[in-house]
């Protein structure tokens, strides 16, 4: 394969992991999932971390993948490349990992004392991407040498945070969101 081939697998294998965030800003709002709990005068996730806002992430990148499986043969003549088509655990997997990621990492941040919206550099940009790595290597083995192969993982972890950094950006130009990461 060839660098183009890599790069284009990557971000098409990603993209139903890589709407779930943005869904979840667009969509944001409600009860949050830790109901307010705390743990040693911390919250547990936060007021970020909204029912609405995942079941509208999954929801969005799940219904990506399936469209994406329905344009795949069309893309792939166009583009040249063979692109993958996402089996249906893996149309979960993605963006249940990517919400799942995000949602852990609030765990993380506030246990480690960080206000909600305050910036983990590293963490913000990587945190779906692990989690959505791991719920589709448990739902689909056969990916990761597949459509997962080494060249693809290394352009996703570079790519990716370049991405999550200009949409956010973009998101909070747009005054969707309340901080540019
Ligand atoms: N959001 C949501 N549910 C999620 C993820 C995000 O409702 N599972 C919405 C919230 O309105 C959140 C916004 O999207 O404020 C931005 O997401 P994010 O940056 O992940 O949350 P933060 O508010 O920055 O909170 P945290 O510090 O916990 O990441
Ligand atoms: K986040
Ligand atoms: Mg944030």
């Amino acid at each position: 394969m060839g660098v183009f081939d890599i790069v284009a697998v990557a971000l098409w294998a990603m993209l139903p992991a890589y709407v779930p965030n943005n869904a979840a800003v667009l969509a944001g709002g409600g009860r949050p999932i830790d109901g307010g709990r705390t743990w040693n005068g911390r919250r547990l996730l936060g007021d970020g971390k909204t029912w609405r806002g995942t079941a509208a992430g999954i929801a969005a990148g799940a219904a990506l993948a399936l469209v994406l499986n329905a344009v795949e043969p069309g893309v792939s003549d166009l583009l040249g490349v063979g692109l993958p088509t996402f089996p249906l655990s893996v149309v979960v997997a993605l963006p249940a990992g990517a919400m799942l990621g995000d949602v852990a990492a609030s765990f993380v941040k506030r246990r480690t004392g960080r206000q909600r919206g305050a910036s983990f550099p590293g963490v913000d940009q990587l945190d779906f991407v692990a989690f959505a790595f791991l719920l589709s290597f448990l739902a689909a083995p056969d990916w990761f040498g597949d459509v997962f192969t080494l060249p693809v993982l290394a352009v996703v972890l570079v790519v990716t945070p370049l991405l999550h950094l200009v949409t956010n950006a973009i998101a909070y130009a747009l005054g969707l969101k309340d901080e540019p990461w």
